[in-house]
């Protein structure tokens, strides 16, 4: 038998568990991507997409362009977006709470959609 087999197995061996266990650790650690959603409301009534979805600790970049001035209220989150009809607000947070949050029309309390993190 060649005496050097038996290290080079084990060498094999312990490679095989080092990539599998960073597969492992890679899959635990999603999220902490960078998302971005553009959304369009209309007339305080309606919002496309009506649903925006996250993971866990992403980066979430939203662009809200509105039809008239108000405020889109993204509640849980707690988060304010003073529109001007015609012109894009941006507001960047990190999805760190998990759950299905409530959007709204803040001055009328109207249901625009809502946001999922997962
Ligand atoms: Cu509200």
């Amino acid at each position: 038998m060649n005496r050097y087999r038996v290290p080079i197995v084990a060498a094999v061996v312990v490679v095989f568990l080092a990539i599998g266990a960073f597969l492992i650790f890679a899959n635990q650690t999603k999220g902490g991507a960078k998302v971005t959603i553009n959304a369009t409301v209309s007339k305080g009534t309606s919002m496309s997409p009506g649903t925006w979805t996250a993971h866990h600790n992403d980066i979430v970049t939203v662009n809200i362009t509105s039809d008239m001035d108000g405020e889109v209220h993204l509640h849980g989150y707690d988060i304010p977006f003073e529109t001007k009809a015609g012109q894009v607000v941006t507001k960047t947070f990190t999805a760190d709470k998990t759950g299905d949050f409530p959007i709204e029309w803040e001055s009328t309390s109207t249901p625009l959609g809502h946001l999922v993190v997962s």
